[in-house]
């Protein structure tokens, strides 16, 4: 089955966003893999952001990403990749539908509340890059059987 990354950025988790982020993931029927409360090092934040390395809001982001505690999380299910992209809306909070946790929730673009994989090989990179092996449990979920 299919697994993405999923993570409270900073301001999420400072307006205890956590449990309503969360539960509409869970509420969806996707599957959580793996969750942990943790500080993103200077090296890590660079290392995930690095495809924006060139861009004029790089230094901004890694500053933001490490300014406190994020909630990074693995979830799974059929195409939860795009599912969660759709979920998350648009990157601009003002360009994100209601309904999605950016439109609902995000104020502005630097801080938009939610980080999501955008690709299988993102969602790939990015769950190595936060998680160990060990930190992801693999159990059957019973009401997904009237799922799938
Ligand atoms: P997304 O995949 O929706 O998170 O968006 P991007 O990968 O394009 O951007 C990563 C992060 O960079 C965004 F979450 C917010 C930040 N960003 C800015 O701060 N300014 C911009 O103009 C674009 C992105």
């Amino acid at each position: 089955m299919e697994k993405t990354f999923l993570m409270v950025k900073p301001d999420g988790v400072q307006r205890n966003l956590i449990g309503e982020i969360t539960g509409r993931f869970e509420r969806k029927g996707f599957k959580l893999a793996g969750a942990k409360l943790m500080s993103i090092s200077e090296e890590l934040a660079q290392e995930h952001y690095g495809e924006h390395k060139e861009k004029p809001f790089f230094g901004e982001l890694v500053e933001f990403i490490t300014s406190g505690p994020v909630f990074a999380m693995v979830w799974e299910g059929e195409d939860v990749i795009a599912a969660a992209r759709q979920m998350m809306g648009a990157t601009k909070p003002s360009d994100a539908a209601p309904g999605t946790i950016r439109g609902d929730f995000g104020m502005i673009v630097g801080k938009n509340v939610i980080h999501g994989s955008d690709s299988k090989e993102s969602a790939e990179r990015e769950i190595s890059l936060f998680f160990n092996e060990g930190e992801l449990v693999d159990y059957q979920k019973d009401s997904l059987a009237w799922v799938y």
